[in-house]
Parts: structure tokens; sequence; C-alpha cells
């Protein structure tokens, strides 16, 4: 059996969550494999809504097993708020969650510096989530991290003790910021036993083992490839890499064990925190899109920056990715525009291109826009793609021709059930 992946191609929020929710059945695995609670993942159904950060989606489907994998950074904290708001829920969890030893620990000194570092950067501030996400990826390749597995060594007070008073000489250099330590600490160690009752995991084995036995695993995607640590709008991005190449490092898995690629993309385009985005739009258009499509984000509840769609930042991210299949969702959103347009190629100067240019921070950058008539009815109730209006069907279509994937899923509104396939 393989890893199919699924991510998102644009810079997060593309509705992920409830697509891994509906494929999650096909699965016998669903992993996280980057990331940390810097995630949002928003799921709708029998009138209830759940936002998880840490749990893979797949928890909702009491026969999936879920693994958060070694390249996720977890909070403890936020691990076990979510696993109350499991158990008021009544979704049962133990057995079927599954935490990779070799997985880093957000520690609070690690919230403190994201908080410090991005204080002191002034007008320059990534619009980081301050989850402590940079600085514990910092911590990982700088060889200083804790890991779940540490929990389990005697010494484990020592090193947190040790590492947090590297936090804190670092913090000097910093201007101070308002944060409760000792009430952090004391949530984090109680948290800590929670993560301890957890199924503890060497991910690599158990995942190949899986994979030997038959079972199927989705890689679940968080954040989006535009903000991979390598290839995003750096240094606007994430501290991970959240492309498929993520998902051999994050789970312990091989190349050729990837399957299925499964893209997903808004029908248009958005961004939270700072950094590029060429197709943003700064007039009432784009105050349109924020309010039809509710784009506010889930994490921090900050209002995201809305633009239109924007095909050779598509096309580059799934050239990245070996995208197979393309997800296109909240097209319902675009339901009352007369017109909606699309990024064709950008204007730099003098150039036209379709690349995204290295210096793509401080570049110029005109988007050249095609523009398609919009639908005007909504979209409720159609479940077949040849239900759909012919100008949604062209605009899909459209998408299909210039990213050259086809295009699988459509969804149409955030229930579960508003979801159109495409054999
Ligand atoms: P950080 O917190 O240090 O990783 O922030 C660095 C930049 O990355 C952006 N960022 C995000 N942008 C969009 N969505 C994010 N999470 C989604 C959510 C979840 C998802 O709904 O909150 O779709 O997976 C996310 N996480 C980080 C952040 O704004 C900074 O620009
Ligand atoms: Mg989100």
């Amino acid at each position: 059996m393989a890893v199919d992946v699924i991510l998102g191609l644009q810079w997060g929020d593309e509705g992920k969550g409830k697509i891994v929710d509906y494929l999650a059945t096909k699965y016998d695995i669903v992993a996280r494999f980057q990331g940390g609670p810097n995630a949002g993942h928003t799921l709708k159904f029998d009138g209830k809504k759940f936002v998880l950060h840490t749990v893979p989606s797949g928890i909702f489907r009491s026969n999936i097993i879920n693994v958060i994998g070694n390249g996720v950074v977890i909070d403890p904290i936020t691990l076990s708020r979510e696993l109350s708001e499991l158990d008021e829920a009544e979704v049962s969890y133990q057995n079927r969650l599954l935490v990779a030893l070799k997985a880093h620990l957000i520690l609070p000194t690690h919230r403190l510096l994201d908080a410090a570092s991005e204080n002191a950067k002034g007008q320059e501030k990534i619009g980081s989530t301050l989850k402590g996400i940079g600085p514990t990826y910092m911590d990982k390749t700088g060889r200083n991290g804790l890991r779940v597995g540490d929990i389990l060594q005697d010494d484990f007070q020592d090193r947190y003790d040790s590492l947090k008073q590297k936090h804190l000489n670092l913090l000097e250099i910093y201007p101070e910021v308002a944060f409760d330590l000792e009430a952090e600490e004391k949530k984090w160690f109680e948290s800590i036993e929670v993560l301890r009752s957890l199924r503890l995991v060497d991910c690599e084995y158990y995942i190949n083992q899986a994979l030997k036995q038959g079972h199927a695993v989705l890689a679940e995607g968080a954040q989006g490839s535009m903000l991979d640590i390598d290839f995003g709008t750096y240094p606007f991005v994430t501290s991970s890499n959240t492309i498929t190449a993520g998902v051999c490092t994050g789970l312990g898995i091989a190349p050729q064990q990837i399957g299925e690629v499964i893209g997903i993309t808004k029908a248009y385009c958005t961004r939270v925190g700072s950094g590029p985005f060429p197709t943003e739009l700064f007039d009432e258009t784009g105050e349109l899109l924020r309010k039809e499509g509710a784009e506010f984000g889930a994490t921090t509840g900050r209002p995201r920056r809305c633009g239109w769609i924007d095909l050779p930042q598509l096309q580059y991210t799934i050239m990245l990715n070996g995208v197979t299949q393309l997800v296109v969702t909240k097209i319902d959103v675009l339901n009352i525009f007369d017109h909606i347009e699309v990024a064709t190629a950008y204007q730099i100067g003098d150039e036209e291109t379709k690349q995204l240019p290295y210096d793509i921070c401080h570049a110029k950058i005109e988007p050249v826009l095609e523009s398609y008539p919009g639908w005007k009815q909504s979209l409720d109730g159609i479940q077949d793609f040849d239900a759909l209006p012919a100008e949604a069907k062209w605009y899909l279509e459209m998408l299909e021709d210039q990213l050259d994937v086809p295009v699988t899923m459509v969804s149409t509104g955030p229930e579960r059930k508003k979801l159109i396939l495409r054999g």
C-alpha cells in the first residue's frame, strides 16, 4: 500500500480538514507529518464545529488510527486541550491516537521566544501564530530540542530545566514581553501527563509495518505549500517543509511509498500574516471575498487577506508537490460575483513571466488578469459536476486545463455533504 498525501497549494486555510475528513473513510491511518498547533483544521458536522490543531482529522471516524508524526512539533498544552474537547464530544481516541517518540516538544519558553523575537521585528513581522513553532524547529535543527520520547527518561526534568535556562539566557537580548511563565509551566507539566497516557510509538517502524500489512495511509499536510521553509515566500513562511517531500522525513517513509498527491486550492486565494501575495485585492472586491468566505483565521482569528486565484503560483506548487489530483474548495463564495478574475502571468517591470521570481518579497509584481463570467446563483444541493451552472463548469475546466491536473472534488460549502465528486 502507499501513502497518499493531501496538502494545501496556497498559503494555508484551503479547507484541508473537511477534505481529509471525507477521504479518511478510505484509509486505515491518517497522519500529520509537519507543523504544529499553528494549524487549525476546521470540521463541521451534525451542527457542531471542531477545530483541530494537533490531532489528525481522521479522529472523528472511529475505525481510523491517527498518527502525529516525528516531523510535527507538539505543544502538550494544546494537545491536552484538544483531547478534553474530544472527551466532551464523546469521541474516543485512546488507542487510536499515536504519537511519534521523535516528535519535538514545544516548551512554554519556545512560545515566549516566539513572542519576543516577533515583537522585536517591528515592521518586518512574519505574522507568526506565536505558537512557538519557529523556536522549536530552531532547537530541533540546532540539536537542542526535547522530544516526546524524552518524557519517559529519568532525567527529563533536568533536560527541561537546562533547555529552559538556555531560552532564558537568549531572552535577555530581547525587550520583555508579557508572559506568565510560571502558570504556563504548571499547565505544561500537567499536560505532559496526558501525553504520557497516549500510545507513544516509533513512527517510522509503525508506518512502514502498517504499509507492509496492506494498510492505507493518508498524510495530512498543514499550512500550505507557499509557506514551505525552502520554497515558500521566505522569510514569510513557517518553519517546516509543508510540501510532499516533508512526508518522507516527517513520517519516516521512502519516496517510492508516496502514492496519490491530492492538492487543495480555494477557488480564489487568501493569506494570513505578512509577506508577498501577488493577487491580493485591497478594494471592496477583496472585502467581499473576505465576508462571503468568512475569511478569518481558525487559529488566531485574524482577518485573512483575499485575492483572485493565481495560476503561476499554483503551477509552481503543483510542480513541487507532484500533484496528481486537484480539489477546489469554497467555490460557492464566488456565487455572487459578476466576473471572476484569474491571474495567468506576472508583469514584472517590462517582463511578462509565469515564473515566481527569487526576490518575490521585493519584486513589483502586477498580476496579468483574465476575466471569466460568474454564475450568479446558489450551488446548494448540487451533487453532480454536470449539474453545475455552465460558467462554474467553465471555470473549473479552465483550471484543469491551465494546471494540467484533473479536478476530482469540488467543495460547495463547509458541511460534510456539500461536496461534488467527479468519477
Ligand atoms: P508560524 O506560526 O511561525 O508558523 O507562522 C509563520 C507564518 O506562517 C503562517 N501560518 C499560517 N497561515 C495560514 N494558515 C495557518 N494555519 C491554518 C489556520 C491551518 C492550516 O487555519 O490557522 O490551514 O493548516 C498558518 N500557520 C502558520 C503565519 O501566518 C505566518 O505568516
Ligand atoms: Mg485553517
